[in-house]
């Protein structure tokens, strides 16, 4: 069976402008390519902290920065990017079978993710040798 390794893309959410300040919102269904399942949050998170280091076999998720930045470092098992995230209208989609890694936290940072599945630890790869392992499985 071929299937295609896992990937990223930004997903922009509206913002309604107003003196009293900026209102921004999520639709299940409209700007979220799966059913909402788990929304969890990253707070208290010192500057120094390095978090992640993981991939999902069946998790998508999509992440946000609601105040401070971070940087998500990704890996698909043949490329490399990386991504800041600084800006609560922008969120980043992670399908399963990605591995990513959290740095570089601004102080104060609160960082969203909304997922498509409640949590289970069985869903992750914690061990980068044998993420590669499932990919190389998968393209078989
Ligand atoms: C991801 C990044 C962005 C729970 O009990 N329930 C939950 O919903 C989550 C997410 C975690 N946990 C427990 C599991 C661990 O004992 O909380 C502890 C810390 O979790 P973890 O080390 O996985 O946290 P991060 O920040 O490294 O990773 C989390 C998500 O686990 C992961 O899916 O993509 O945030």
């Amino acid at each position: 069976m071929t299937q295609s390794n896992g990937f990223v893309r930004e997903i922009q959410l509206p913002q309604i402008h107003d003196p009293r300040g900026d209102l921004t919102f999520v639709e299940g269904g409209i700007q979220i390519p799966f059913q909402i399942a788990r929304v969890y949050y990253l707070y208290n998170v010192p500057v120094d902290s390095e978090r992640g280091g993981h991939a999902h076999r069946e998790l998508e998720q999509i992440v946000f920065a609601l105040s401070g930045s971070f940087r998500m470092k990704i890996d698909d098992g043949t490329t490399k990017s990386e991504y800041w995230l600084r800006d609560p209208r922008k969120g980043l989609y992670i399908s399963k079978l990605v591995w990513r890694e959290m740095d570089a936290f601004s102080q104060g940072t609160v960082c969203m993710v909304l997922a498509s599945h409640r949590y289970n630890e069985a869903d992750y790869f914690r061990n980068y040798d044998d993420f590669l392992s499932a990919l190389g499985n998968e393209t078989k």
